[in-house]
């Protein structure tokens, strides 16, 4: 079995912990089973620019990082990665704020990363590189003569081409993923838009088998959806601790009905319209005051860029308004949390919650789309309403399928999945936990190393 090295901006946890996500789980599993390597930026910064190595061993698995200097944090995370690529990415070509200076830094950066890679390199190892904070790592190992398999995910979405065309080097971004030799999407939507691009924009061409040929490469394109790891957060939300706390909740709000969303705190999650939306259920259906609450987790990331500094000023503003104009003395319509829960905690509260309110304006997939499914009750399960904009939707159908900004659709779903009747509920939650149990994390990993590994037999034949 050949060893796998991932190489991702930062490096994930390991251990198989109940506060490790289903991307850290499945990626675990694989390293441990290969003995494997997990490279990524160690999350500090430092005025010296030796790009030093650091090696720590966790039982078969290596993780190696290295530091970056400001000046790289600057360009290639706070710059190109997060004030280029995540907004264009997300349709939110205002927010675009490119300078040649953040596209050298993230030049750089792939191409430091590229050296420490290629020197810890095995001949037979399989390389899987994540997301979109290194399009060029593939280009740069290339370039200083790595011949192993190299497979790249986009954990964000592929825009349209329309879009695409308005980020200044767009072609060079496309050009970067044909040193891949399989590129993974979240969703066909995803797959289509690249091979759009590819045959109208690059004179490229749409071979059978999910191949694409341009610039003198050829390589596979495909959706591999990911997943969660379902068992073990079913498993967290059934605990008598998780009880213990649905029941807390419960006494709490006085037995009202919960809805809730949990996001990290970025502009793609489509947090305002989704007040907006709560409020228009108040006002839409009066018996609804006083009867539900909305509890709304949103933790804090990348808080040195302005838009999240602006949208945390605009939900501070917006759940205070609407709890000053509906709340009574005992009744808080909107809970709002800006800081970090426990997975264990979030596993409970979407069990203890009537309706799970997944609206991303964009959004790869959406994993809490899916952790919201495997949390419930099969024989009292709440209603899932989801983003028509987000991955998951693809798949997810039997949620109720609704425009993140139209904020009446919203709070029409909001309606209708409070007083769903008991029987429609069973059958969409079932259908709905048979879809994430069959694209769970460990089929999103098996299948897209499979892809890269076959297609090296392929090869070789
Ligand atoms: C990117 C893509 C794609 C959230 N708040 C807390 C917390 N979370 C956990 C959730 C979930 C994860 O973080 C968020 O995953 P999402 O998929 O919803 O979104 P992104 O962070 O934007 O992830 C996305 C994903 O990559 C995977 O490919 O689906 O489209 O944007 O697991 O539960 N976890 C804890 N406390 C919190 O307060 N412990």
């Amino acid at each position: 079995m050949s060893r796998i090295v991932i190489v991702s901006n930062r490096v994930a946890y390991l251990e198989k912990s109940n506060q490790a996500g289903g991307l850290a789980v499945a990626l675990g599993d694989a390293l441990r089973d290969s003995g494997g390597l997990w490279f990524g930026w160690d999350g500090t910064t430092t005025d010296d620019e030796s790009y030093e190595v650091s090696h720590s061993k966790h039982g078969s698995v290596t993780i190696a990082t290295m530091p970056l200097t400001e000046k790289d944090y600057k360009a290639y995370y706070l710059g190109f990665a997060n004030q280029v690529l995540w907004p264009a990415c997300h349709y939110r070509l205002d927010l675009v704020n490119f300078e040649t200076n953040y596209f050298d830094g993230y030049k750089r950066v792939n191409a430091k990363m590229a050296d420490a890679v290629a020197s810890l390199l095995k001949p037979d190892d399989i390389v899987w590189v994540q997301d979109y904070h290194l399009f060029s790592l593939a280009a740069e190992l290339r370039a200083r003569g790595v011949t192993q398999r190299i497979g790249f995910f986009l954990h964000i979405p592929f825009p349209s081409p329309g879009v695409l065309l308005a980020v200044p080097v767009h072609q060079w971004l496309v050009k970067s993923l044909f040193s891949y030799d399989v590129i993974g999407f979240q969703t066909h939507t995803d797959v289509v838009n690249f091979q759009s691009f590819i045959s109208e924009h690059i004179g490229g061409e749409i071979l059978p088998g999910d191949r694409v040929r341009a610039f003198g490469r050829e390589t596979i394109a495909r959706a591999f959806p990911i997943g969660i790891d379902v068992e073990s957060f079913a498993d967290m939300a059934t605990t008598p601790e998780a009880s213990d706390i649905i029941q807390r909740l419960n006494r709490r709000n006085l037995a009202r009905a919960h809805v809730v969303g949990v996001d990290r705190l970025d502009y793609s999650k489509g947090l305002p319209e989704r007040m907006k939306a709560f409020r228009r259920l108040l006002e839409l259906y009066p018996d609804k005051q006083n009867k539900v609450t909305l509890m709304q987790i949103a933790p804090p990331t990348r808080e040195a860029i302005v838009a999240y500094y602006d949208i945390r000023e605009e939900l501070e503003q917006l759940s205070g308004s609407i709890n000053g104009e509906y709340g009574s003395f005992d009744w808080t319509p909107v809970r709002y949390i800006h800081r970090n829960v426990s997975r264990d905690k979030l596993a409970a509260l979407f069990r203890g919650s009537e309706v799970g309110l997944v609206t991303p304006l964009r959004d790869g997939m959406n994993l809490v789309a899916k952790e919201y499914v495997a949390a419930q009750d099969a024989d009292n399960p709440g209603v899932l309403i989801l983003s028509r904009f987000a991955g998951a939707a693809e798949d997810l159908e039997e949620a109720l399928i609704v425009n993140p900004y139209d904020i009446d659709d919203i709070a029409h779903a909001m309606e209708q999945g409070l007083s769903m009747p008991i029987q429609e509920r069973r059958e969409r939650h079932k259908a709905l936990y048979e879809r994430v149990r069959k694209n769970d994390a460990t089929h999103w990993r098996e299948s897209f190393l499979n892809a890269l590994t076959l297609n090296a037999e392929e090869v070789l034949a």
